[in-house]
């Protein structure tokens, strides 16, 4: 189904429209970027059935021939999965990516757009992009934190990834307005582990007052996303203290290697897996799943009861 816009509907997005139910829009840079195959391949439909399961219908967003492509097919997630030179889509290359044709998976930023031109309302990812050590040399800020700033979609991330200077990336989040609710925790949760040391500045303990706080801010007119930060279940998560010592590491590896721009996140990501011995993958596969689920709830509660 295509319309005026570059949006391509998958069927069973296309159904879950026309009928009125709830959706999840799900990010494919983690797939294409962010793990190894076929954990990338595999992770992403795992997710999607905790989505169904949850009783809302998944929407895995990328740009394939020219269309932004909301919710694939098996066959095509495995072939996003196994391809090389697809661009990390961001709000600056987003455009880029559909007029001239090139592949790109989407980040959060691009996601986010994309799922708000099709009218989705509720998105789950890993972790969101943030503000970078050293920021303040590098002004390596994430454009996701300046698209949750504008674009009405509720995230729901593990909060944001520990190589980030994640004070920062609280400061500049509420700069730009965004909610940053710790969902049924007191603690900003720091990707692989539960605790950062950081309080969220919001908490809300259920989907349904996630949905009443998104209703109340639409009322008040107040645009932007809202950031929900879930963090990954207590036996799957790696502690603070036992992931500093990799992130350190790998942080001076690519310091060492002048790693740049858009590079930097996934050989991060990359690098601490290959130091976790793979550990940093299983809790990132769980942590995505346990977000999923919560979206998914978050949808059903912003549709109502039916
Ligand atoms: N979380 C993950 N894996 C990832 C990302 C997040 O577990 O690959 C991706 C997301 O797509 C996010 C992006 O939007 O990294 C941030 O990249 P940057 O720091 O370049 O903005
Ligand atoms: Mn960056």
């Amino acid at each position: 189904m295509t319309n005026a816009l570059p949006l391509v509907f998958g069927e069973e997005v296309a159904a879950a429209r026309a009928s009125g139910r709830p959706i999840v829009a799900l990010e494919s840079t983690i797939v294409t970027h962010g793990m190894p195959y076929p954990a990338n391949v595999e992770t992403a439909r795992a997710v999607e059935a905790v989505v169904r399961e949850s009783g809302a219908v998944p929407a895995t967003i990328a740009v394939l021939d020219g269309a932004i492509r909301v919710g694939l097919d098996a066959a095509t997630l495995d072939g996003l999965g196994t391809m090389t030179d697809v661009m990390k889509l961001s709000r600056a290359d987003l455009a880029f990516a559909v007029c001239t044709g090139r592949p790109g998976s989407t980040t959060v930023a691009a996601t986010m757009i994309a799922a708000a031109l099709a009218g989705i309302g509720v998105f789950a990812t890993g972790g969101i992009g943030g503000v970078h050590r050293g920021a303040e040399t590098t002004f390596d800020i994430s454009a996701d934190l300046e698209e949750l700033g504008r674009t009405p979609v509720i995230v729901v991330a593990a909060g944001a990834k520990a190589i980030l200077d994640l004070p920062k990336t609280l400061e500049v989040l509420e700069t730009k307005g965004v909610p940053v609710i710790g969902y049924g925790t007191d603690e900003f949760p720091a990707f692989w582990s539960r605790a950062s040391g950081l309080k969220a500045p919001l908490r809300l303990d259920t989907a349904a007052e996630i949905a009443r706080f998104a209703a109340t801010r639409q009322t008040l007119g107040l645009i932007g996303g809202m950031l929900v930060a879930n963090p990954v279940p207590l036996e799957a998560e790696i502690t603070a203290e036992a992931m500093a010592r990799h992130i350190d590491a790998a942080l001076t590896e690519a310091e060492h290697r002048g790693i740049s721009a858009k590079a930097v996140t996934p050989f991060l990501l990359g690098n601490i897996l290959e130091r976790t011995g793979g550990a940093s993958l299983a809790t990132n596969i769980a942590l995505v799943k346990n977000n999923a689920r919560v979206a998914a709830e978050i949808a059903v509660a912003l549709v109502g009861p039916r």
